[in-house]
């Protein structure tokens, strides 16, 4: 029995209790093995998902790569005008939808909104780009020449999703690719495949009302296998990739030997740097949704704390009583902090961390543990746990996607800070805590951060979609969302124009006949 109106939310949404995994759009179809979906909730099965055979993957293939010869040629506003209903669609599912995630992945409820919002964010955004996808024009060094540059739709995009954002991080891709005019193939998280038939359904619906052709928006369901049909698709320009830095080494490979373009969304290892000038409440409030929100499975999840020596027991004091603060559960019940870790795999890896960092040389101040008992019979709840520990560390260096804060100290100035938190692989988000203007400002130039994210008083998760979203080093370098992100889903291409009699040649080259 399904409580917290699940039932009704998936009856809403069209989840069956076995759904066809590869789609056109209202075309599905089923010939592949039957991949379960189970909640780290409650351990039900809450449905299951055929996955995409070879053939019908080409017929995927080759649905959207026709589908692109008609959305290109639909004029930008207009393939706005359809994002912005499929963004009505959202904000009308935004309920039933919002619970799917929270249900199939375990984020808390709240989150799961918070999720859907960021699509219909998104949507929003593309509207208005979608009149706004300007090239440059220049004053050409020949006369009577006219120089500009365009930027025209690119073709079909995949999308790999992981399954932390299941829904999200998908329509940040699409609803930009969509108004560039390209069409879309997506391979969401084996571990979240309703919430990307929920999705695909709401888009094909979308499209359909709008008399498009099958093919715009294209979902196929799988592990790796079904993703590599994806990266070594020579059909395929655009890979945009969100996991593990281990998949991005292996997917950036595919696509490079092929010279595709990739777009990588890897791997973080978040700081928060505390400085003597911080607001400690709101130190505190940040760094706690931070290390604990998504139950530390975002990649933009606060992982270490760098705090200045001098405040270092006033933090440390304050974070661990907020700590016995959270209350674990049911994420569905908004009464709950945190949810569930996706799977028992996750489990593991979250118990290995902790007895690492102990082995390493560091201290558990909360010290975490598997939750047990009634509730808890998935056996994916864990309480978030705060370790003592050194930058060096080899837990610490690497991303271990579970709530699981490490304290480390810094003397002196804020440089030293900024060396500790620059210390690492990664480089997807960063954070200062401090009302000092030199302080934050170090931190924010050339010498500072090395992240592709650097906040002032706020966290390191919960971006805003207006802004690129990515990060440097073994982050991948890929920027999704918003700013300029847009200009990877299109081709850009100079003109230059002669509308004189002669043929002047650049550079001042004389070449007479
Ligand atoms: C991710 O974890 O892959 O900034 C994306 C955030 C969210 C997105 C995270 N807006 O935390």
């Amino acid at each position: 029995a399904l409580d917290f109106g699940m039932e009704q939310a998936l009856k809403m949404l069209g989840i069956e209790e076995l759904n066809p995994g590869s789609s056109t759009g209202n075309s599905w179809f089923a010939n592949g093995e039957i991949l379960q979906s189970f909640s780290p909730v409650d351990n039900s099965l809450i449905g299951k998902v055929q996955t995409t055979t070879k053939a019908d993957y080409d017929k995927v293939l080759s649905t959207a790569t026709e589908a692109f010869k008609i959305w290109r040629k639909v004029s930008a506003p207009k393939r706005g005008e359809i994002v912005r209903q499929f963004g009505q669609r959202l904000r009308e599912l935004k309920e039933p939808l919002g619970k799917l995630v929270s249900y199939e992945m375990g984020k808390s409820y709240q989150e799961g909104l918070g999720e859907v919002q960021e699509m219909i964010d998104i949507c929003d955004f593309a509207v208005g780009l979608s009149r706004q996808l300007h090239g440059l024009t220049m004053h050409s060094e020949r006369p009577e020449h006219r120089m500009y540059e365009q930027y025209h739709p690119l073709g079909v995009v995949g999308i790999i999703s992981a399954f932390n954002f299941p829904v999200a991080v998908w329509s940040w891709n699409t609803a930009l690719a969509w108004v560039c005019g390209d069409v879309c193939v997506w391979k969401p998280s084996e571990k979240a495949p309703l919430c990307g038939v929920a999705c695909q359904k709401i888009a094909a619906e979308v499209f359909q009302a709008n008399g498009m052709p099958e093919g715009i928006s294209c979902l196929i369901n799988g592990d790796y296998r079904v993703g590599e049909y994806l990266t070594h698709d020579t059909r395929i320009p655009l890979i945009s990739a969100t996991g593990s830095i281990r998949m991005g080494k292996i997917v950036a490979q595919a696509v490079g030997a092929r010279l595709g373009k990739t777009l990588l969304e890897l791997g973080g290892n978040n700081a928060i740097i505390v400085t003597p000038d911080a607001d400690i409440k709101m130190t505190i409030i940040g760094a706690v949704f931070g290390a604990v929100g998504t139950c530390g499975q975002r990649c933009t999840s606060t992982r270490r704390l760098i705090i200045h020596e001098s405040i270092y027991d006033q933090v440390k004091d304050a974070l661990v009583a907020a700590y016995n603060q959270l209350k674990i559960g049911n994420p569905l019940d908004e009464n709950n902090h945190v949810g569930p870790l996706i799977d028992t795999d996750a489990v593991a890896m979250y118990k290995n961390a902790l007895e690492k960092v102990v082995a390493e040389g560091g201290k558990l101040l909360v010290p975490g543990g598997v939750l047990e008992g009634e509730g808890f019979e998935s056996g994916c709840y864990v309480k978030p746990a705060i370790a003592e520990a050194e930058n060096h560390f080899e837990i610490v260096q690497d991303e271990t996607f579970a709530p699981i804060l490490y304290l480390l100290k810094y003397k002196g100035d804020v440089e030293n800070a900024i060396a500790i938190q620059n210390g690492v692989r990664q480089g997807l988000s960063s954070a200062i805590m401090t009302n000092n203007l030199r302080e934050a400002e170090t931190f924010l130039s050339a010498g500072g951060s090395d992240c592709g994210i650097a906040n002032v008083n706020i966290g390191t998760s919960g971006a805003e979609i207006g802004g690129a979203f990515g990060g440097e080093k073994e982050t991948g370098g890929g920027r999704e969302s918003g700013s300029d992100a847009w200009k990877i889903y299109m081709r850009r291409q100079t003109n230059t124009i002669n509308y004189s009699t002669g043929l002047p040649l650049a550079q001042g080259i004389k070449f007479d006949l």
